[in-house]
């Protein structure tokens, strides 16, 4: 790995930070769009300004580490990990030393597994996705680019999951199940049935509310 900038300097930083420490990173500093952040530091780690400052850096020469999280969409988090990749950056993978990843899952681009999370055999997860505090992700689950798992999340085996979805914190998902794309699945929910793009769905067993 590269020495490494995130891009964010809020609460998913902190825990970023941890796991990157823990890894050996070599960290340079952050980045944040509130001008009211530049010159402190987060963690004992200089914020360098705002996303401005990238332009220093020849791509290639640092990674970069998305830690601007999520709490319903995955917009903010897709759009500006999409902007620095079309300006040529990298966007390294961070797993916490105290996750259990396995070597027969795969991983893409800018994926982030945190502490006390399992990720299954034959389990897929896309570029810029959050495994995030002690969430599930069991067998030959095809977890989409841009999702965020929750805290204490379980996806039981064979779930998909599409592309920038969200799944609330403690939610269970049954196997096989098939969760599409934009979702947003509320905390605690229990999922069992398929939903559809772009739905939002709540409750024990999960149904369909709008926002
Ligand atoms: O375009 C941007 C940008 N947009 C927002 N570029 C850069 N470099 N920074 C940006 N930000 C910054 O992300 C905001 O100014 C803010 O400082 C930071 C987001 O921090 P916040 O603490 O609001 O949320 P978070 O995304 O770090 O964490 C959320 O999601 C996590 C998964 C919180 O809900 C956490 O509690 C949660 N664990």
């Amino acid at each position: 790995m590269n020495p490494v900038i995130l891009v964010g300097a809020g609460g998913h930083a902190r825990v970023l930070l941890d796991a990157l420490e823990l890894s050996g990173a070599k960290v340079i500093g952050l980045v944040d769009a509130d001008a009211s952040l530049a010159r402190g530091d987060l963690m004992g780690y200089p914020v360098l300004g705002d996303d401005a400052v990238l332009e220093r850096y020849a791509p290639g020469s640092v990674d970069l580490v998305n830690a601007i999280g999520s709490v319903d969409s995955m917009q903010r988090r897709k759009s500006v990990y999409e902007k620095l990749r079309r300006a040529g950056h990298v966007f390294a993978s961070v797993v916490h030393p105290r996750a259990t990843l396995s070597r027969h899952a795969r991983i893409a681009a800018g994926v982030q597994v945190m502490a006390g999370a399992v990720v299954q055999p034959g389990a897929s997860l896309g570029e810029n996705t959050i495994v995030n505090t002690g969430a599930n992700v069991d067998h030959d689950c095809r977890v989409g680019a841009h999702v965020h798992i929750a805290p204490g999340v379980t996806l039981s085996g064979n779930v998909q999951i599409g592309d920038e979805t969200h799944v609330g914190a403690g939610a269970t998902v049954i196997q096989g199940t098939r969760i599409g794309a934009r979702c947003l699945i509320a905390a605690g929910s229990v999922v069992t049935g398929g939903v559809r793009d772009g739905a939002s769905v709540k409750g024990l067993p999960a149904r369909e509310f709008s926002r």
